[in-house]
């Protein structure tokens, strides 16, 4: 192969999840993200989906075949150094996924455990939740639940951040000892927690509310930093600052298109990683 390009070696994670084709969620975040942070982004699509920022019209499921041999086939030949997971859709596309993950058990997988869209579609079939939380949750290296994810996959409604504590400590039990509970729809005045539980300790990571914007992509965005930090090399803790940090930015550089504000994925003029990003906190009790 001739030489070129300029000899900089970038990192290279890959993105198993679903098409919006509004290019705020799913894929297109994920790609926008890595490209943020210098990763060299590669994709397994797992759906189309038809929408918008206001509304889903069509979901339609690739094959968990077609699934299973994109997977295949980026990581016979990347140096893929973390996954991520977003809309799986259905128990068959888990299977898929969780075979052809299970010979790379050194390889950090990132599990957003998509559901449901902002706009109120269902991205994950009812049939397939156990599948998620048996098949993947185990070989994942953090699940990242927002909310309502986290609601339904504990069973108990969420109203404090010692509420978040006790789902993520609930929801990494089921996950290899690692989960991070989003605070963002928690409605708890003008902070937002988020919370990782990991190796037995809560980490967490507060920043301020940002009131009025699009929220639409935020967890993709998110799950996508998380990965992008993890094969840049940092650890979890400092990943789940970034990823707070950066989704802040995102929102807040949000740029006009048409009637929306969709999410503008970028590293700060000062470069990465983000000197001391965010107030990060190793106490339960003063967030
Ligand atoms: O934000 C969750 C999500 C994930 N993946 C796809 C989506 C959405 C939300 O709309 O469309 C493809």
């Amino acid at each position: 192969m001739t030489a070129s390009g300029n000899n900089t070696t970038y990192p290279c994670a890959l993105t198993i999840a679903g098409s919006d084709s509004g290019g705020g969620a799913g894929i297109q975040a994920d790609l926008k993200t890595f490209a943020a942070y210098g990763v060299f982004g590669t994709t397994a699509l797992t759906c189309l989906t038809a929408q918008n920022p206001d509304e889903v019209r069509a979901v339609e499921p690739v094959t968990s075949e077609m699934v299973r041999r994109q997977i295949q086939t980026v990581l016979d030949v990347f140096p893929v150094a973390a996954v991520k997971t977003g809309m799986l859709y259905s128990k068959e596309i888990i299977i898929a996924v969780a075979e052809t993950l299970a010979g790379y058990p050194s390889v950090p997988l990132v599990v957003d455990p998509v559901m449901v869209s902002t706009s109120g579609a269902k991205l994950l079939r009812d049939d397939a939740i156990d599948s998620m939380i048996n098949l993947l949750f185990p070989m994942a290296c953090v699940v990242t639940p927002n909310l309502s994810e986290a609601e339904l996959l504990t069973g108990k409604a969420i109203t404090t951040v010692s509420g978040l504590r006790d789902a993520a400590e609930q929801i990494a039990a089921m996950a290899g000892g690692r989960c991070l509970v989003k605070g963002g729809h928690l409605a708890d005045g003008a902070i937002v927690t988020d919370v990782l539980y990991a190796g037995g300790e809560w980490t967490e990571h507060c920043a301020d509310r940002i009131e009025g914007l699009d929220t639409h992509g935020t967890g993709c965005t998110f799950a996508a930093a998380i990965t992008a930090c993890l094969a840049q090399g940092l650890t979890l803790q400092r990943a789940a600052g970034e990823a707070q940090a950066f989704v802040g930015r995102a929102m807040k550089n949000a740029p006009q298109v048409g009637c929306y504000h969709p999410l503008w994925p970028s590293i700060p003029p000062s470069g990465f990683p983000e000197e001391e990003a965010q107030d990060v906190q190793h106490s339960m009790d003063d967030c």
